[in-house]
């Protein structure tokens, strides 16, 4: 069985969320030594978009399509200029990573995929290449249009090529914190289906803890792909080590997410 490990590099961590359109050039770089230096080269990378796409995807809305077709053709472009800077960085550092255009490769019906063309990922793994996905504008039949997130593109990807027959090792989340906060700012090592009801309540649902609904919505994303056995690390890129040891399987202060 042919071994896998599905990396994401979150939008936070790579570009400055305050300034529109900069991006962390030392810190990507960082990253992608900590890859090279890991040794595994059986991967799928995604990044996220930061404050490329979000700058105009926040101006023209997209979850649902665009006000008009200039939302489509910024943020496909601005989504695209991330993309290249982490191309060139990932590839600067060695390793031979091939960007996939998500927009060329997925179509959606109200945000759900209905046809993609994973098969290309596969071909590009068999040919010994890195194969890199990103946070993008993508075609919806219902809507038109719709933003994708990096992080949903490499989760579906991950069931496609357990169904192929790979051994999706684990995902790798690297954000800005180290995983998951409880409200004493302390990191929650597991999250499973037994303890996540009582998470969510105390963490989401009283609103005193300082939790996006979107690590929320990261969290089921996470437990979905969990009963297929892919598991889900949430650890922090800001601190170098982190993702080289979480790669290699050895301790990272991070949350983990798992059937059980
Ligand atoms: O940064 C969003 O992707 P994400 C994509 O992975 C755009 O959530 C273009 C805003």
């Amino acid at each position: 069985m042919k071994n896998i490990t599905l990396i994401k590099l979150g939008g936070s961590v790579i570009t400055d969320k305050d300034t529109p359109y900069k991006a962390k050039i030392s810190v990507i770089r960082r990253l992608a030594k900590e890859i090279k230096g890991s040794g595994i080269t059986s991967l799928v990378i995604a990044h996220g978009s930061g404050s490329f796409g979000h700058t105009s995807a926040v101006k023209y809305g997209g979850k649902k399509g665009y006000k008009n077709k200039w939302g489509i053709a910024k943020v496909a472009r601005d989504a695209m200029e991330i993309n290249r800077i982490v191309m060139d960085t990932l590839i600067d550092e060695g390793l031979p990573a091939v960007s996939l255009r998500p927009m060329s490769m997925m179509m959606t019906s109200k945000g759900r995929i209905k046809k993609n063309l994973f098969e290309i990922i596969e071909e590009v793994l068999n040919q010994g290449l890195i194969p890199v996905v990103y946070g993008d504008v993508i075609w919806d039949k219902a809507w038109k249009s719709t933003i994708y997130s990096g992080e949903t593109t490499l989760n579906e990807i991950g069931i496609y090529l357990s169904k192929k027959g790979y051994k999706v090792n684990k995902i790798i989340q690297v954000g800005q914190t180290d995983g998951v906060y409880d409200l004493q700012k302390e990191t929650i090592p597991l999250i499973n289906k037994k303890n996540w009801d009582k998470i969510k309540k105390y963490l989401f649902e009283n609103k005193r803890a300082d939790v996006t609904g979107g690590m929320q919505h990261k969290i089921e994303n996470a437990l979905k792909i969990a009963k297929i056995g892919i598991n889900t690390f949430l650890i922090n890129g800001n601190k170098a080590k982190e993702l080289s040891n979480a790669i290699l399987g050895k301790s990272v202060k991070g949350t983990i997410i798992r059937k059980n």
